[in-house]
């Protein structure tokens, strides 16, 4: 039998890499697009161009706060299983927008599920929970599926009423719902103003002349940083099972965003030497004195997460699930990827550069 699936936020960074894992698997993909004055596909552009376009591969416009357009794509393309990764994710961004981000990433997910419930409630469904539900309290770490909740922003309240939503729907009528409860995953395709590739983005830019230096906000809060390619995965595994659960997938190492400023700068062979605390917090270039990172207040949240480190045993039990890229791996291929695009050389070549 084919397999059809329908992925909401096929324009994003897991969008992008889920929909090139199930073409690889041999499903046909289905994914809702917003209108934008100017195309947002940049991350889809090579599926877009490949043979899967148009015969595997099928793009509608729609939007996930519109009950109406999602009743009919559900009933029009019936999909086995459904992704739902569409959402306003950015947590800092959430509290400029709550209200909108509520119903984006909040009550979009009950219209989806109803969509599916109205028409027959076979398709599988994934929902994207996350990680930001738990409060990130020291104390808790490592969090797993059994963690008590203490969503700290209006992302993480509206991420609280889809994984119950999800649940709900999971218990009340029987359909194979799952919460993935993913811990920060990265790529090179990462949003441009989440902290990882704010940072090797800054970096390239530092190299090539066309930044001074880098600002940040919280550099002691600590994430568990993965790559967004093994994670899809994981995803799919979820759906795969022969009840529906819901599962952590985190790497099992947690690090602050200091130590990922100081991973990226070392893969160019720089050390940086930081001075002061707080917003007075400076990192120097330990070799040359040039000033690379300060802190700008502008970046705290009313808010913080401090401390996440996810415990990915159960997922790596029942869905046989490993994350394959590790801390220093991710940094590595995300600080490659953005020197090369910005100054035209990688991290190896500058670094030797540096040292003749
Ligand atoms: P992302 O890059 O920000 O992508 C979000 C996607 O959602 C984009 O395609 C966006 O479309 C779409 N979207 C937003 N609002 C929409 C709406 N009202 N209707 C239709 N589409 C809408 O996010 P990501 O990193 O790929 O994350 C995927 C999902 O996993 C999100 O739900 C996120 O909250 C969740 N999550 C992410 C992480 C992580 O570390 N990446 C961890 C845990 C959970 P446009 O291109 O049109 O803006
Ligand atoms: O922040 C700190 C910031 O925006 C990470 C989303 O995918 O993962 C993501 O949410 C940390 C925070 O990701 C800057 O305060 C310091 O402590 O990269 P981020 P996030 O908030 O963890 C979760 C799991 C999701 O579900 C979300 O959708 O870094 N930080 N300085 C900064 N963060 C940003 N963005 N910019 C700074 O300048």
């Amino acid at each position: 039998m084919q397999k059809i699936a329908l992925i909401t936020g096929i324009t994003g960074q897991d969008g992008s890499y889920l929909a090139e894992f199930l073409l690889g698997r041999g499903y046909e993909v289905h994914g809702l697009i917003r209108r934008h004055s100017i195309s947002n596909t940049s991350r889809i552009d090579h599926i877009l161009r490949s043979n899967y376009n148009k015969i595997k591969f099928f793009l509608h416009f729609a939007d996930t706060t519109d009950s109406s357009n999602l009743m009919r794509l559900i009933a029009e393309i019936r999909p086995t299983e459904v992704y739902n990764l569409a959402a306003q994710s950015h947590v800092g961004v959430s509290f400029e927008v709550p209200e909108y981000t509520a119903e984006a990433t909040g009550v979009s997910t009950i219209k989806l599920l109803e969509a599916i419930r109205v028409n027959g409630g076979n398709s599988r469904y994934y929902q994207a929970s996350t990680s930001e539900l738990f409060g990130g309290l020291p104390e808790t770490a490592p969090q797993s599926e059994s963690t008590p909740f203490y969503p700290k922003s209006p992302y993480g309240a509206a991420k609280l009423y889809s994984y119950w939503i999800t649940v709900n729907y999971r218990e009340s009528y029987n359909i194979f719902a799952c919460n993935g409860i993913l811990f920060n995953h990265e790529s090179p395709r990462r949003g441009e103003n989440f902290v990882t590739r704010k940072i090797t983005l800054a970096i390239a830019n530092i190299i090539a002349g066309k930044q001074e230096k880098l600002s940040l906000g919280n550099m002691n809060a600590r994430r568990d940083w993965g790559f967004a390619g093994d994670y899809v995965e994981g995803m799919w595994r979820m759906l795969q099972q022969d009840k529906p659960d819901d599962y952590v997938l985190a790497t099992n190492e947690t690090h602050t965003v200091r130590e990922f400023v100081e991973a990226a700068f070392k893969e160019l062979g720089i050390t940086v030497r930081w001075e002061g605390i707080g917003i007075d917090e400076k990192g120097y270039d330990a070799q040359t004195g040039k000033l690379l990172v300060d802190v700008n207040p502008e970046y705290y949240r009313p808010a913080e997460v401090e401390f996440l480190w996810g415990n990915p045993a159960k997922a790596e039990k029942a869905l046989g699930w490993k994350r394959k890229v590790d801390f220093r791996g991710l940094v590595t291929m995300m600080m490659d990827a953005d020197l090369k695009e910005i100054a035209g050389m990688s991290c190896k070549e500058y670094a030797q550069s540096r040292e003749n």
